[in-house]
């Protein structure tokens, strides 16, 4: 059964516009007594879909699922692992790629399937069931979950898998759960099975009644602005976004995902939305009377938890191949795909075009946030110095067609507003899930995705403490990762959070226990971050000022292996917040006087939420 699964999984391909892919780029995975002899026995004979050994069965998700968002969803890895512990790893990855809507197929090992040796060694036992594993663990945060309990069953869970990793509105993670026994066991599958197989990538057109009224509240709109999602790029829309936003002069706000669809210099880009937008972007939202949402799921972060759009009659055009996203808000949905159906706008509206005053608006925002980015990027403040200014250093170094890559702590919302991103895929945020840990990991995924694009990964020493292992299996399969280490010792994003709330910072700096309070305010942690580093084989420097940091970039050019740069910064020089707001309920009663005065400032900014129901029509 393992030997026809691998020998499926090695002749799938997709086709998109007539360019064909291989779907999976090989089988990552750690090897247990769940699976060795099954698939691992498969793999050993077929080393045409290479084996990866990783570290953590978490971090292979996250390789995988960066490797397919580099990817524009056109290629994934699968995922094996043994069973117990190392299925449950891989739970955490799962949900980043559902929540991402990014494909990664997951091949847990599974307790016996003739059950007559249970318990083994890491079964989770049940009084209620024997139908149960902990692979059911991984349902709720997969888009399709089978259990292969004979092996006989293979050919029509493999088709379903492929049918859902392959679909635009559907993909996410697929779980095909293999029983420990029956991976050995033996079948006569149809020769047509393992034939080489092309899955077509559909571009959906939009319904024209859909479509015409699309253009009917465009054009009756004064104040339209589009928000692009991951959706454009997934879809390779950014020339057909770049030319529809130039002809109408209607301004673009990036999502995490969606950051990089136009390059930040386009007239008409006019930075991030929402929490960690620009301030351009949000004032323009608050105004806005028609939200065009183009491949987004309107998360809180882009909303601003629903408080980001103010005009009264603010409606929305959602643009999407999934009818989940394209109804929110009470939206007008157009359910297809965001080249063709941005294709079919720019020609259907004409000679439609924003007003002159609105035009100079965007253009007077433009202008504004590339002086403030140039006022943070030469802060001058520190040592340590400010997050900010590293980032425009690496922004500074890395070559047009570079690759940032990021996902949790303070980085993520400095980057989306600061970034000047130039080529589409340029600026890679795992944001969906926010995940610690995916840094370095997903960095290898991009970087195997296109290893002609230099890869710059971007992470706190929160994330870096949480997964750093994955520095390793780049050395080990030669892909060159550098790492710029910003070292804060904590959480600045949390820290600063939980200032925000009243918590005064409470547990999120690294401090060792102190016995007069009890609490974690002792003396700061003596980690060695660099050693750390170079520990794993990295090549490893420490910076300190800017210049510092600049020489070290240049450095490290010219080492062919995963090189780190430790540079410590100063954890409350943050990028502020501009014209937005996030939904993070502070205690409602507290005998801490600053949570109650949060509390305060937390209601009278909740009342700004609002409720979409109100109908597309005018
Ligand atoms: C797995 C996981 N656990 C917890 C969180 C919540 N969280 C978000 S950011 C953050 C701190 C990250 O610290 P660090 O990487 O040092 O970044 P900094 O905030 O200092 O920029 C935490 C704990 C998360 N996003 N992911
Ligand atoms: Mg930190």
């Amino acid at each position: 059964m393992s030997q026809a699964l691998i020998a499926f999984l090695k002749n799938q391909y997709v086709e998109r516009d007539g360019r064909e892919t291989r779907f999976f780029g090989g089988v990552w995975g750690i090897f247990g007594h769940g699976c060795v002899a099954g698939i691992g026995q498969a793999l050993q004979q077929n080393p045409d879909l290479r084996y990866y050994l990783c570290r953590n069965e978490q971090a292979a998700v996250h390789t995988a699922v960066a490797f397919a968002k580099a990817s524009n969803r056109l290629r994934t890895f699968a995922c094996v692992s043994s069973i117990g512990p190392g299925a449950t790893n891989m739970v955490t990855g799962a949900a980043t790629a559902t929540v991402n809507r990014l494909p990664v197929l997951l091949m847990p090992g599974d307790i016996f399937a003739r059950r007559n040796v249970a318990p083994v060694l890491q079964q989770l036992e049940s009084e209620r069931s024997q139908d149960i594993s902990v692979n059911d663990a991984l349902r709720p945060v997969a888009r399709y979950w089978d259990r292969i309990n004979r092996a006989d069953q293979l050919p029509f869970s493999v088709m379903e898998a492929m049918r859902v990793l392959t679909s635009p509105a559907q993909t996410g993670a697929v779980v095909l759960a293999l029983p420990q026994d029956v991976q050995t066991e033996s079948w006569d599958y149809p020769a047509e099975l393992f034939e080489k197989r092309l899955w077509h990538i559909p571009r959906q057109p939009a319904e024209p009644a859909a479509l015409r009224k699309a253009v009917e509240l465009i054009r009756a709109a004064r104040q339209p602005m589009i928000i692009a999602g991951g959706g454009v790029l997934y879809s390779e829309a950014c020339q057909a976004l770049a030319d529809f936003a130039a002809q109408t002069g209607i301004p673009v706000a990036e999502t995490q995902a969606g950051k990089g669809s136009l390059p930040f210099d386009h007239p008409q880009n006019v930075g991030a939305m929402g929490v960690t937008g620009t301030p351009g972007a949000n004032i323009l939202a608050r105004g806005a009377d028609l939200v065009i949402a183009v491949g987004t799921r309107l998360s809180d972060f882009t909303t601003a938890s629903k408080t980001a759009f103010q005009n009264p009659d603010v409606r929305f055009l959602n643009i999407n191949v999934a009818e989940f996203d394209a109804h929110k808000h009470a939206g007008w949905p157009v359910m297809a795909d965001a080249r063709v159906a941005l294709e079919e706008l720019t020609a259907a509206l004409g000679d439609y075009r924003v007003g002159q005053d609105y035009a100079a608006c965007i253009a007077r925002y433009k202008r504004q946030w590339e002086d403030e980015t140039d006022r943070l990027f030469t802060l001058r403040h520190g040592p340590p110095i400010s997050q900010g200014e590293v980032i425009g250093a690496v922004n500074r170094a890395s070559r047009p067609e570079d690759v940032v890559v990021c996902a949790a702590g303070s980085l993520p919302g400095d980057l989306h507003k600061l970034w000047r991103t130039r080529r589409p895929n340029g600026y890679h945020l795992e944001y969906g899930y926010s995940c610690m840990g995916y840094e370095i990991a997903g960095g290898l995924g991009v970087k195997m995705a296109d290893p002609s694009r230099e890869v710059y990964v971007m992470v706190g020493d929160g994330s870096f403490l949480m997964m750093n292992s994955e520095i390793v299996t780049s050395i080990q399969e030669g892909y060159k990762l550098n790492i710029i280490l910003l070292d804060n010792h904590g959480f600045s994003s949390i820290g600063g959070l939980s200032q925000s709330i009243g918590s005064e910072g409470f547990g999120t700096d690294y401090r060792s226990r102190n016995a007069d309070t009890g609490q974690l305010d002792g003396p700061w942690l003596p980690v060695d971050l660099a050693a750390v580093a170079a520990g794993l084989g990295a090549y490893t420097l420490r910076a300190v000022t800017r210049e510092d940091v600049e020489k070290a970039l240049e450095e490290i050019r010219a080492v062919p292996r995963t090189s780190v740069i430790v540079v410590e910064t100063d954890k409350e020089a943050r990028v502020p917040g501009y014209e937005s707001w996030w939904d993070v309920p502070v205690a409602e009663v507290s005998e801490m006087e600053t949570v109650q005065r949060a509390r305060e400032r937390y209601q009278e900014a909740a009342a700004k939420e609002r409720i979409f129901v109100a109908g597309p029509g005018r």
